[in-house]
């Protein structure tokens, strides 16, 4: 039986763990990423741990979300990660260099290997044929210390593209359509991997848009051949050896299948206020709009750029919108500046940010109240972008640039023809905003430069015999990281202090959560499906470990985010009636007894009592041999240092 190229990668790199669909299974790690609103915590947990030197073949720490610096408290951590970078063997991306998932794939990407990133969008690398995985800081840790990364063994989803995409339709609506198909939820536990002739027709940079945004369907991670176009971008980008070629066998079998006819495919959006709410660009036609904001991971590629700028050129946004770029390396920007496109921007009245994350996480550029902007990014979630009441769309660039003009949502078919954009044969290469790390003979001297901010992991115990408390927070479903760690411009200057940033944690939900938590002392949450989506910020765990959170009940959780809460400590139930949940209430005291013995036995059903309604609840522990180890050491720090003992 064939292989899917998944597999292929997967059983190159497995190193723990049965082959077998369905079971854990530990995968040696190729390369690492960080960026720095999850990279000081990664890197303090990396410090904790006692390894000097990394072990992956390259680990790269870059410094793209935390770039408004209206205090100290960005630039130390800034200056933090890159003492550390270069002590420990790392490369260090100074800010202004780019956004991480764009400058990974621009530089450091290569077809065949295995990448984890303390970010949910490393699935970018999939777009160059890598197996690209979102993880918690702690896990990124383990990983460059040598450590396995441990997944499910995947379902693998066959995506078969055909055709090719009509003028003016962009990757963009490609996962847009997949979205529409397949929502947040239909990724859980899966690897989408893309084949088909219409693949030929798509640029890895589009290929990354894809792959991208596949986060946002909850996949694993989402996964291109790597063929002659891989060979073509690795060419320009002077990185020819790169290259392997990569693709499934024939005879490969998938788990489901889905066809996408790239020419069938017109402009859509993603509407408020979530990335699988899709509608068409007919009915969105003629919305009146107040903002566009071009940029993100998601497409600030150079040919995302040099399109908006074809449509930019000689005419003035509308005078109701604000309209903001922000291309996503200085390899982008530099080629911008050199070839004029930049300058078609400017004539425009685009407002030119620097090249980072910039609005898509809330570090300014908020709408006006409840203000309709049309962002070129991969999520809306409520609130994200500093505006409670914003509406957010999600589009492609083109349609991005249209409505800019027009000031009302257009579609960019309306344009006319579409000239040949056409990637350059070569890119212009400057690596001098990525700093080497010191020498093994030189690294032991390097200082680490730590800035008061800066405060320890939260402590952690053991896992107790029993858990007996209040409920202290009742959510609904698809509750995001946002909800429960919000980011934006106040708050993520505290991502390195858990003390600080978990006055915020869920205060989009509950106002008073936090104080009533902190005054429980211990307490467990209680959530609906696809609790935790979006980012793989571990601090969604960290807060609540810190605020005395011993279990969270749900009716189903998102990968990333339980695996946090795993590595945390914190116990992640499920409901066996889902029906159970609407039984349950905030305020209610419940025990769960015989925790620790239940999971060091691995018994996998619980029973919660509601002391409250006298009542008990079924409950699901489903933890592997692994997980078991880790929630029974107290998280996976305790765990790892025990192991390194
Ligand atoms: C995001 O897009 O939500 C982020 C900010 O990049 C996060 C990481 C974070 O919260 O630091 C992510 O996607 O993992
Ligand atoms: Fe940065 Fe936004 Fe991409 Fe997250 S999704 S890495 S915040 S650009």
């Amino acid at each position: 039986m064939g292989l899917t190229l998944t597999e292929k990668i997967l059983k190159a790199h497995v190193v723990d763990g049965e082959f077998v669909k369905g079971s854990e299974i530990g995968i040696r790690i190729d390369q690492t990423l960080t960026q720095d609103a999850t990279g000081t915590m990664a890197y303090l947990e990396y410090e904790a741990m006692g390894v000097p030197r990394v072990k992956t073949e390259r680990s790269v720490a870059y410094i793209d979300h935390n770039t408004l610096q209206s205090g100290f408290e960005n630039a130390d951590d800034h200056r933090f990660i890159g003492s550390v970078a270069k002590k420990h063997g790392i490369y260090f991306s100074r800010p202004g260099n780019g956004i991480c998932h764009q400058v990974h794939l621009e530089r450091f990407g290569v077809p065949g290997k295995t990448l984890i990133g303390s970010d949910s969008h490393t699935p970018t690398g999939g777009g160059i044929g890598m197996i690209a995985i979102g993880a918690g800081g702690l896990d990124v840790a383990v990983a460059m210390g040598g450590g396995a990364y441990y997944i499910t063994y995947p379902k693998i989803v066959k995506v078969e593209l055909k055709g090719k995409l009509s003028p003016w339709v962009a990757a963009k609506d490609v996962i847009l359509e997949v979205l529409r198909r397949m929502s947040v939820k239909g990724g859980v536990g899966k690897v989408i991997e893309y084949c088909g002739e219409g693949v030929k027709s798509l640029s890895v940079p589009e290929r990354a848009t894809i792959t991208n945004m596949g986060a946002e369907l909850g996949a694993t991670t989402s996964i291109f051949p790597s063929d002659e176009v891989t060979l073509e971008f690795l060419k320009a980008q002077e990185r020819a050896e790169a290259w392997q070629e990569l693709k499934a066998d024939e005879d490969a079998v998938y788990d489901e299948e889905l066809v996408i006819d790239l020419s069938s495919l017109a402009p859509m959006a993603a509407c408020p206020h979530s990335p699988d709410n899709i509608k068409s660009s007919e009915e969105l036609a003629g919305m009146k709009i107040d903002q566009v904001c071009i940029g993100s991971c998601t497409n600030s590629s150079l040919m995302d750029m040099m399109k908006v700028a074809y449509i930019l050129k000689g005419k003035t946004v509308h005078p109701d919108v604000s309209l903001s770029i922000a291309p996503g390396s200085k390899q982008v920007l530099n080629m911008l500046a050199k070839n004029g496109a930049l300058s078609d921007m400017i004539d425009a009245g685009a407002r030119i940010l620097e090249s980072a994350c910039g609005p898509c996480i809330g570090m300014g550029q908020s709408p006006n109240s409840k203000g309709i902007s049309l962002r070129t990014f991969n999520r809306n979630f409520e609130g994200r972008s500093g505006t409670k009441d914003g509406q957010i769309y999600l589009v492609s660039p083109e349609t991005a640039a249209a409505s800019a003009i027009a000031g009302v949502f257009t579609d960019p078919r309306t344009l006319g023809d579409m000239p040949k954009f056409q990637l350059p044969e070569v890119f212009e290469i400057n690596d001098n905003m990525i700093v080497p790390p010191a020498s093994e003979e030189e690294m032991d001297s390097v200082e680490i430069l730590r800035g008061p901010n800066i405060k320890p992991y939260p402590e952690t115990a053991p896992l107790a015999e029993d858990i007996a408390c209040k409920v202290s927070l009742k959510v609904g479903d698809n509750i995001t990281t946002d909800h429960i760690m919000p980011a934006g411009a106040k708050i993520l200057p505290l991502r390195s202090n858990i003390p600080a940033i978990s006055k915020h944690c869920f205060t989009v939900c509950d106002e008073a959560f936090p104080e009533r938590a902190k005054a429980l002392g211990k307490s467990i949450i209680v959530g609906g499906a696809n609790y935790g989506q979006g980012s793989s910020r571990e601090h969604a765990a960290l807060a609540p470990l810190y605020l005395g959170v011993k279990a969270v009940v749900v009716k189903s959780f998102a990968r990333i985010h339980r695996a946090n809460l795993i590595n945390a400590g914190i116990l992640p139930l499920t409901f066996v009636n889902e029906a159970d949940y609407d039984k349950i209430d905030q305020g209610d005291d419940i025990e769960i007894l015989g925790v620790r013995k239940a999971v060091s036995e691995g018994t996998v059903q619980l029973t919660l009592t509601d002391k409250t309604k006298g009542l008990e609840i079924p409950l699901l522990c489903e933890l592997t041999g692994r997980t078991r180890d880790i929630m029974l050491a107290g998280g996976l720090l305790d765990y790892t240092r025990e192991a390194l003992k």
